[in-house]
């Protein structure tokens, strides 16, 4: 069976975009494939550092992925520092990569002039290495990301490369996918934009969590286009085009198709804040039920990064045979 392998930093509140263009499709596609899902808590301390931040974040996290629909007896759900072959094997790949190789990474030199002056840690540069190691132990066979994070598969591919010509055939050659199409979702205030937690406003933006009433407060102050039309066109209405993909994304009928049953603006944007509250109804309930019992949400954990460990740790040996470190 295919294995593929998607992971999530624990930073920010899971957003609406964030569920209907990535994590329902997880949800689907844990029963067509071997699908691992990890938190990745190393990588978000390359960027956080207030005491208690990551921890709190991770819990919310996997009760957020239990919630909307990823199961612990199908899929394997692990947080990354509860497997510490991860460390390991992070540091071999740091030793299989170059300098100059980390160099070249765009997400690095994004990041780091962002953080001008800021605290830039060496591990936001050497952040590849770990997620090539995050990669291989798992023998993945694919790995779907964006365009973003299509440079870090690239790089994953030539350590595995290079380090099988050194020591022998130990890793498999992962290959980025792209994801299945899911909704693109954009922010409510600048429909020309994504919605995103980096990025900006509140206003624009429907966390997971948010209540019935704020959802429909969000959606009615939506911004919309110069004209009255309802017509789905993302180019010349982005922002009728956006509530009707969200909409779309909640009932199952084409945007096309919803777009001719509406003659204004404002039932439409009712319908989609409705259509919202709906479908992120019962998500709420489980999440608040799955944080009311900390302790079997930490035993779901324990048990994903079991099975988690059992792969990490044979890939783990095959390397360090492969490279002849001495047996402990
Ligand atoms: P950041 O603001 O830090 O870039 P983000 O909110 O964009 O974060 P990520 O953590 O980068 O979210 O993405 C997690 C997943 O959610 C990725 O698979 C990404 O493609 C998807 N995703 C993020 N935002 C959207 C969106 N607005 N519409 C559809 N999919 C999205
Ligand atoms: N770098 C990724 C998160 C990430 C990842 C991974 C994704 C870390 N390790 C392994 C896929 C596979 C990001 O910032 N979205």
């Amino acid at each position: 069976m295919t294995r593929v392998l998607s992971c999530i930093q624990p930073t920010g509140d899971v957003h609406l975009g964030n569920y209907l263009g990535a994590l329902r499709n997880w949800v689907i596609g844990q029963h067509e494939k071997d699908a691992f899902h990890g938190i990745v808590d190393l990588h978000a301390l390359t960027i956080t550092d207030t005491p208690g931040v990551v921890g709190r974040s991770s819990l919310e996290l996997a009760a957020m992925l239990f919630a909307v629909g990823l199961d612990p007896d199908v899929a394997t759900v692990f947080v990354q520092s509860h497997v510490t072959e991860h460390s390991v094997l992070g540091w071999m790949m740091e030793c299989t990569v170059s300098f100059g190789e980390l160099s070249r990474m765009t997400q690095f030199k994004d990041k780091s002039a962002k953080r001008e002056h800021d605290f830039v840690s060496a591990g936001l540069f050497t952040y590849p290495a770990l997620q090539a190691a995050d990669i291989l132990l798992y023998d993945t066979d694919e790995v779907p990301v964006g365009e973003d994070q299509r440079q870090h598969v690239e790089i994953t591919r030539d350590i595995a490369l290079r380090f099988n010509h050194r020591f022998g055939d130990v890793f498999v050659l992962p290959k980025a996918v792209m994801p299945k199409a899911g909704a693109r979702v954009m922010d409510l205030q600048d429909p020309t934009s994504k919605m995103s937690k980096s990025s900006g406003s509140d206003a624009g933006l429907i966390n997971m969590l948010d209540e019935p009433s704020v959802i429909l407060k969000k959606f009615k102050r939506a911004v919309t286009d110069s004209d009255t039309e309802v017509l789905f066109d993302r180019e010349q209405k982005p922002g009728i085009s956006n509530l009707l993909e969200i909409l779309s994304a909640c009932t199952g009928e084409a945007p096309e198709a919803l777009a001719g049953t509406y003659t204004q603006y404002g039932p439409l944007k009712t319908d989609t804040g409705e259509a919202v509250i709906e479908l992120l109804r019962p998500i709420q309930a489980r999440y608040h039920e799955l944080m009311t019992d900390r302790g079997e949400l930490q035993s779901l954990l324990r048990k994903g990064a079991g099975k988690a460990r059992t792969v990490a740790a044979a890939t783990l040996a095959r390397a360090t045979t492969a490279v002849g470190m001495l047996p402990a």
